[in-house]
């Protein structure tokens, strides 16, 4: 089930790598701290890493997503249950805010709907 969706994943990559780079290289700015309990994801040519991320519902989560290389297409990550999308500049931490309300399951990926990953709540 994990192997079928990554090799699906791979293929839409591969076709869609070639028109994917729509922003120029930006200097990186420096990375601000990320508040204690903050899980970092990382945006790097392989997509969102970790692509899965639980927490527990009540506390506070956050996630702070710093984007490593021009390489990828997750120049941006969305959020299609929260209504949140943000830019990822280069080499700049960018932090959102999770919800932790109520169990559930919270998707995001980069602009395009590639990169699919997760946040659990529960
Ligand atoms: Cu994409």
């Amino acid at each position: 089930m994990i192997s079928g969706h990554t090799l699906a994943l791979s293929i839409v990559v591969a076709a869609l790598a070639v028109g994917c780079k729509e922003k120029p290289a930006g200097d990186a700015a420096p990375a601000s701290p990320a508040p204690p309990g903050a899980v970092k994801i990382t945006a790097d040519e392989n997509g969102f890493k970790p692509s899965s991320v639980s927490f527990k519902k009540g506390e506070t989560a956050t996630l702070v997503f710093t984007r490593t290389t021009d390489d990828t297409c997750a120049t941006e990550v969305v959020f299609p249950e929260l209504d949140v999308k943000k830019d990822l500049p280069k080499g700049t931490a960018v932090t959102i805010d999770i919800p932790t309300d109520k169990d559930r399951k919270l998707t995001f990926q980069c602009g395009m709907g590639m990169y699919k990953s997760s946040v659990v709540i529960n």
